[in-house]
């Protein structure tokens, strides 16, 4: 079935297929998509590329915090509409904000190498110099991310923390231009792809903070049946990145996670071992569960025949050893099911509840 694919007829002659990127309008949404641009014009420079912008639902009610918003699709659903529509062809995305299983029709055909994945501490220009330590007691930090609030609070018990809404410059401006935050945490990723890597005074390790599945990642979602698209867009995947993605994002499905559960992990790819280590928390991060198992994840070489049998959550990636996924995969899975043996059930049902309630 073939929709309203846009053409252009050359200099030469010589008719090529136009392909239409769609973005969110907002700048780390237009950055992320023009850097994917730029990576596909360099490997493809006879085709042409659009860009097109549009504003989501979830972009104009930025002042309501995520978690509430509840659904995780909020700021994708429309994008996937202009793609089953035709109306565009590729759609670059924050991986962590893709949800683990992605509606009918559509596919992750590229994950990019990973960004730093850790959460960074941006401060109010008054406290340079300090950290989330040295902080005086009841300092105010603002996050709307469960995970890192969770954390956090167990970790530095000294702090208090507080939701902050709204994209990437407008919390820096709520930080800067009152008092009402002593400092804010944002991943390092969308800092340093907007150039603010100079705003970070610490990087959270995993001891203090672990990362949000997919975070750093950016993904490129097509229509799952468009097989030229596909091809085209699956010299962009990052092995490494693709095979620790495939275990958190299993992780996170196993444990019927969405975007606002406080869920975290940490993945490692060493040789031919990939670690991943994932757990849940209480809200206060009181209760928290937490293990790490690996797997080995041999390049065999062996590509999948059918397109179908290579989708592992939501990601087709026919160029990655088949048997690599099926591992990375299984390794999410094997440790979620470690952990709802110990009864992450009940503690993320009660997160979701006392979130609900507030
Ligand atoms: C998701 C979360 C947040 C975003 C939840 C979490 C942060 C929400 C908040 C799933 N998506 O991380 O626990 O702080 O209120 C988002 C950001 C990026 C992608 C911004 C950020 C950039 C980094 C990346 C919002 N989505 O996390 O600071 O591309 O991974």
């Amino acid at each position: 079935m073939e929709g309203p694919l846009k053409y252009i007829r050359e200099g030469n002659g010589k008719v090529s297929r136009v392909i239409r990127m769609g973005t969110r309008k907002s700048q780390l949404a237009r950055i992320q998509t023009d850097s994917v641009a730029g990576r596909l014009r360099e490997l493809y420079p006879d085709v042409h590329l659009e860009i097109v912008a549009m504003s989501t639902i979830g972009d104009k009610i930025l002042d309501t915090a995520l978690s509430k918003i509840g659904e995780k699709s909020l700021f994708t659903k429309e994008l996937e509409n202009a793609l089953e529509r035709n109306e565009v062809d590729i759609v670059v995305h924050s991986l962590k904000d893709l949800p683990t299983s992605l509606p009918p029709g559509f596919t992750i055909g590229a994950i990019l190498q990973r960004e730093n994945p850790h959460d960074a501490v941006v401060l109010h220009p008054k406290n340079a110099g300090l950290t989330l330590d040295s902080l005086p007691e009841k300092s105010v930090i603002g996050t709307s991310s469960l995970r890192r609030a969770a954390q956090l609070k167990k970790r530095f018990p000294q702090l208090e923390f507080e939701n902050i809404r709204g994209n990437l410059n407008t919390r820096l401006k709520k930080l800067d231009e009152k008092d009402d935050y002593a400092a804010i945490i944002l991943a390092a990723a969308g800092l340093k792809r907007m150039g603010w890597e100079s705003r970070i005074s610490q990087i959270l390790g995993p001891e203090d903070c672990m990362y949000a599945v997919g975070q750093g990642a950016l993904a490129v979602e097509v229509r799952a049946q468009d097989k030229d698209i596909l091809e085209m867009v699956s010299v962009l995947h990052h092995p490494d990145t693709v095979l620790q993605c495939i275990s958190e994002r299993a992780f996170l499905r196993q444990l019927e996670g969405g975007c606002s559960v406080p869920v975290a992990v940490h993945t490692e790819v060493k040789g031919s071992m990939l670690y991943l280590t994932g757990a849940v928390y209480s809200l206060d991060g009181a209760d928290c569960l937490k293990d790490t198992m690996q797997t080995v994840v041999e390049i065999d070489n062996k590509v999948s025949e059918s397109a179908q049998e290579c989708v592992h959550v939501g990601v087709t990636a026919n160029s990655v050893s088949s048997s690599a996924l099926e591992a990375a995969e299984k390794l999410g899975m094997d440790l979620a099911n470690a952990l709802l043996n110990k009864g992450a059930k009940d503690i993320l049902t009660t997160a979701r509840k006392l979130n609900d309630a507030r």
